[in-house]
């Protein structure tokens, strides 16, 4: 059993630049919630923090990007962020954000607490400046050559192209992203935290002292700290943030990985006023659930942080996620690719469940992982549909048939009974095990067995046949099957908590804690169950089709916006050019040339003629949509066969950045055969 008092769970807090995606869930959001109403459904007290991180250069960005303030910024993705959180039932017990008085108090006092116990190295450095604003360039607002690889828009932090950490001091021919100017060096000064300092104990406290945590959080710290570290600074020349709460340093805020883990503490103080007892009192266990990327500020810096300060807990464990890929590419913000959970919400009403579900089957716990479209079809009907919706249905029509809802009286059970009643308590010991592990995939696939279990029981016994020769047999296996569902009800409550609602409605049954798991008379013979409706319904092809063709046009756009213009050919001379005669002419006819998936063939009055061509445009067009259109065509092409069938010119087309073809036509009608010069 437990060896402490409570439970304080913290989740990564979002940067409030933009909605949240299914990489998010799948990394941070799901399993917490899932750990989180499990502990609760145990009795445990519990603590769910979550907030939105509202600091940091990429929201200056995108507040400039957009000719909008920074805090317009936050206020618009808070609110979306928070409010598909709780539409999507993550079960946070305060949802806050760094942008408030509570957040910036708190993390003010504690750097002022570290500086004035000279926890924190100060120093000078050169830095870029930008002397038409007045202000030092953050290393995202530095863009020039990358020494690596020559990409002419790398980062001060970082080549996108090459991915190459870099410093602004490397790259070749900096510029400001502000002015566009070439920026001077300048002279600052920022408050370093010591990390090296703290090397010893956190190869104590980490390696020596926490070998049970993942491999992938593990390794990671081991390789950092066997790599050194290295003093890291906590403050930042820029407006937007928590001001530094020390003399001298006007213009100069907190670096937003130091002040947004304080987050979480001001979030607590925000939940209660008993938030030290959360904090500071070792009988609390504080799990941090975050992404891979995070590791290193919840796993090194972030203790270091909490060790100077010298009051604090630390976390008992770290569970970091991998990432998860959408459609077998990385998930992009910048680039819309992902799965936006307001949007899955607002097009999947009543699916949230089916979501959880896919994303914790799937979730990237050990390694990257894929979201597909028909996984997440194929598991809502393969699995939700097929095996837990249909035991639970086959349960309960059966026992509105045969007795009205009653639950009966069983008989004397047989071994099957007593054997499959008994698996029941083993699934729900090896269910609990796998989540105290923040194993979750492996927990709600041991939560699915009791559905498949209570399927193989109803094989087994057939009571639709049976009830025609041994009607009292009968009674005994549906009494059998009563349990098994009331108990499914508790077992994936932390999973699926809005269907297991349901199915409690049809039960006629209240909710029931982890304790009651297992209990073989859960639904007493007489008590009233009402008429089920289906618990989970099958997608259909098309519902996928159109979520993967939304894909396809995004990728289709990103490939538009990212295409490079063919360089110029050669020129000619204007006596070569005179040579082409191109006409405008009208489609009077079109069709699909026969087992070729381009081609079209075209009647087209050319003014001078009607003629035949065929052109490479059956991708892009219909032919009904063709026909009637005035085109431009070079009408003294030498004529050839193609499939086939002899084409007499060429249609101009531009091929836009996408690759598609668009015709190029004269703005208003003009007569047939008007020559294009
Ligand atoms: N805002 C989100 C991220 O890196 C970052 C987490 C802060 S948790 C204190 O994805
Ligand atoms: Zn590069």
């Amino acid at each position: 059993m437990t060896d402490y008092k409570r439970t304080l769970i913290t989740s990564a807090l979002p940067y409030a630049n933009g909605p949240v995606h299914i990489g998010h869930l799948a990394g941070v959001y799901v399993p917490a919630d899932i750990y989180a109403r499990f502990l609760r459904l145990n009795g445990e007290e519990v603590a769910f923090i979550g907030g939105s991180d509202e600091h940091g250069v990429p929201i200056t960005l995108k507040a400039k990007n957009e000719g909008v303030t920074p805090q317009d910024v936050v206020d618009k993705y808070h609110a979306i962020i928070k409010d598909s959180f709780a539409r999507f039932g993550i079960s946070f017990d305060v949802y806050s954000r760094t942008s408030a008085k509570v957040h910036h108090e708190t993390a003010s006092e504690f750097f002022r607490k570290l500086y004035d116990n000279g926890k924190f190295i100060e120093k000078s450095s050169e830095q870029y400046y930008d002397e038409e604003n007045n202000q030092f360039l953050a290393d995202r607002y530095i863009t020039g050559t990358c020494p690596k690889c020559g990409f002419e828009r790398a980062y001060g932090d970082q080549c996108e192209s090459c991915g190459t950490s870099l410093s602004p001091t490397e790259l070749i021919n900096p510029k400001s992203m502000i002015s566009g100017n070439s920026p001077v060096l300048k002279e600052t000064k920022h408050w370093y935290l010591p990390l090296d300092q703290y090397e010893e104990w956190l190869k104590e406290w980490i390696l020596e002292g926490h070998k049970e945590w993942k491999s992938n959080v593990y390794g990671q710290c081991k390789s950092w700290i066997d790599s050194g570290l290295q003093p890291r600074a906590v403050t930042r020349d820029l407006e937007w943030g928590v001001p530094v709460p020390v003399d001298g340093a006007d213009g100069k805020v907190l670096y937003v990985w130091f002040d947004a883990p304080i987050g979480y503490i001001s979030a607590t103080k925000e939940l209660t006023p008993e938030w030290e007892k959360w904090w500071k009192d070792p009988e609390t266990k504080m799990v941090h659930f975050i992404g891979k990327d995070n590791i290193v500020f919840h796993c090194i810096i972030f203790p270091a942080m909490l060790k100077a300060e010298g009051s604090y807990i630390l976390p008992d464990n770290v569970p970091a996620n991998e990432f998860l890929n959408l459609e077998g590419d990385k998930i992009s913000t910048s680039r819309n690719w992902a799965v936006w959970l307001h949007e899955y919400l607002d097009e999947f009403p009543g699916k949230e469940d089916v979501l959880k579900y896919v994303l914790t089957a799937n979730a990237p716990e050990t390694k990257d992982n894929d979201f597909t479209w028909k996984d997440f079809q194929a598991r809502n009907n393969n699995e939700l549909v097929a095996i837990l919706g249909n035991f639970v249905n086959r349960a309960l029509v059966l026992t509105n048939k045969y007795y009205d809802g009653k639950i009966p009286a069983p008989g004397e059970l047989n071994d099957n009974d007593r054997t499959t009643l008994a698996e029941i308590a083993n699934l729900k010991a090896e269910v609990e095990k796998s989540i105290r592990q923040y194993r979750f995939r492996e927990a709600l696939k041991l939560a699915m067995d009791l559905a498949r279990l209570g399927n193989k029981y109803l094989t087994d016994e057939e009571p639709w046949k049976v009830v025609k020769t041994d009607p009292e047999r009968v009674k005994t296996s549906m009494y059998v099957c009563a349990q098994i569902t009331a108990n499914l009800t508790i077992m994936l409550e932390p999973f699926l908590p809005f269907s297991m609602e349901k199915l409690r409605g049809f039960l006629n049954l209240g909710k029931l804690p982890w304790s009651e798991l297992g209990r073989t008379d859960l639904l007493p013979a007489g008590h009233q169950v009402n008429t089920p409706e289906l618990l989970f319904e099958k997608i259909e092809d098309e519902v996928i089709e159109k979520q993967v063709n939304k894909l396809l046009e995004t990728k289709r756009a990103n490939e538009a916006a990212n295409a490079k213009v063919t360089p110029a050919k050669d020129n000619i001379s204007y006596d070569e050019f005179s040579k082409m005669d191109i006409r405008t002419g009208t489609v009077l006819e079109a069709e699909l040339v026969p087992k070729t998936k381009k081609l079209m063939k075209l009647k087209i009055d050319t003014g001078i003629d009607k003629r035949t061509v065929v052109s490479g445009i059956a991708e892009y067009f219909k032919p009904e949509d063709v026909v009637g259109r005035q085109v431009c065509i070079l009408v003294n092409l030498e004529p050839k066969p193609l499939k086939g069938i002899e084409s007499q010119g060429m249609i101009l087309m531009a091929q836009d950045a996408d690759g598609s073809l668009k015709f190029v036509t004269p703005t208003t009608p003009v007569k047939n055969g008007s020559e294009v010069k």
